[in-house]
């Protein structure tokens, strides 16, 4: 039995109840796909994680998140519950070396350092649909962002961080494909325009029946301009309103 095996049981103990779901790659599936500039530069094998919030996370983790905790002003609310966890699973891996890698980080040149959706489809997470996926393409000249869709959520969940553990190998680690639960090239057509072009009314979500989706409340939230999230938490009780200067 190889390392991986038991990281990914102890990974999944320590965040599954939280709301979230983890899925393993070694980094060579992930940079075998990308071009260099993209590359993440660790041994081929190095065993990683890619970290999905599922509908339940807001419930699981959000809430209880701001009810315990001081937000700090000037970040993100979600992005500070989901490094707080990040930061309790480096705790219980204290053995290991892990890197962490959000979502949100850039580098100084404003590139991602981590593509999510790559790393969600080559770790068996979410089938990533791009326009290449779709024969005879009608967009000719336009740019079409592609989108990851989850088997059980459809397009209700993001992707939130990748766990590099880079003092494990993990050369035993077999690769899974993600479930194309998009095959047609018409259902494949309308995803993409939906994400690309009415991306704000959310229907690109439910290309599928989901098992789980976000609330109305939930909802309301990821819909709110992050500039008024806060406003919206202390409406709802979440949070402390603020005390006059
Ligand atoms: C920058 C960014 C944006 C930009 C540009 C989008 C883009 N895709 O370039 C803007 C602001 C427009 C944007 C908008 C949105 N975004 Co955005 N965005 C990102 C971010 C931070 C980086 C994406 C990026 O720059 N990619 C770079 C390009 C070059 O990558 P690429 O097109 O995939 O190209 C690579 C692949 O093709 C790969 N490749 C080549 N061949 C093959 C073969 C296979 C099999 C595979 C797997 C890969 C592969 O190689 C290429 C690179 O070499 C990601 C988070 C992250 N860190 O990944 C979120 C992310 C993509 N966004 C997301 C979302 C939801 C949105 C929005 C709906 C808004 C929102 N947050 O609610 C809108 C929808 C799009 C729209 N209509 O505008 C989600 C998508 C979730 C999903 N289910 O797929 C992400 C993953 C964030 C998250 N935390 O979940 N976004």
């Amino acid at each position: 039995m190889g390392a991986h095996v038991e990281i990914l049981e102890k990974l999944q103990g320590a965040l599954q109840a939280q709301g979230f779901e983890v899925y393993p790659f070694q980094i060579c599936w992930y940079n075998g796909v990308l071009d260099p500039v993209f590359h993440l530069s660790y041994p081929p094998d190095t065993l990683a994680f890619v970290v999905l919030s599922a509908p339940s996370m807001f419930e699981k983790s959000f809430k209880p998140f701001l009810a315990q905790h001081e937000l700090q002003s000037l970040r993100d609310p979600i992005d500070q519950c989901v490094s707080y966890h990040m930061a309790r699973v480096k705790e219980r891996f204290s053995a290991h070396n892990i890197d962490v890698i959000y979502d949100y980080e850039l580098h100084p040149n404003r590139r991602p350092k981590v593509l999510m959706q790559t790393a969600a489809h080559v770790s068996g997470a979410a089938y990533y649909y791009q326009r290449k996926d779709v024969e005879q393409d009608p967009w000719e000249k336009r740019k079409m962002y592609g989108v990851c869709i989850h088997p059980r959520f459809g397009g209700w969940f993001a992707i939130r961080a990748v766990l590099v553990f880079t003092d494990v190998q993990a050369p035993g680690l077999e690769q899974t494909l993600p479930i194309d639960c998009v095959p047609s090239r018409e259902d494949r057509i309308s995803l993409l325009e939906n994400f690309n072009f009415n991306w704000k009314d959310g229907k690109y979500r439910d290309v599928l029946p989901a098992k789980e989706k976000y609330s109305a409340e939930q909802t309301l939230y990821f819909t709110t301009p992050p500039a008024e999230r806060l406003n919206l938490l202390r409406l709802w009780g979440q949070i402390q309103p603020t005390p006059p200067c």
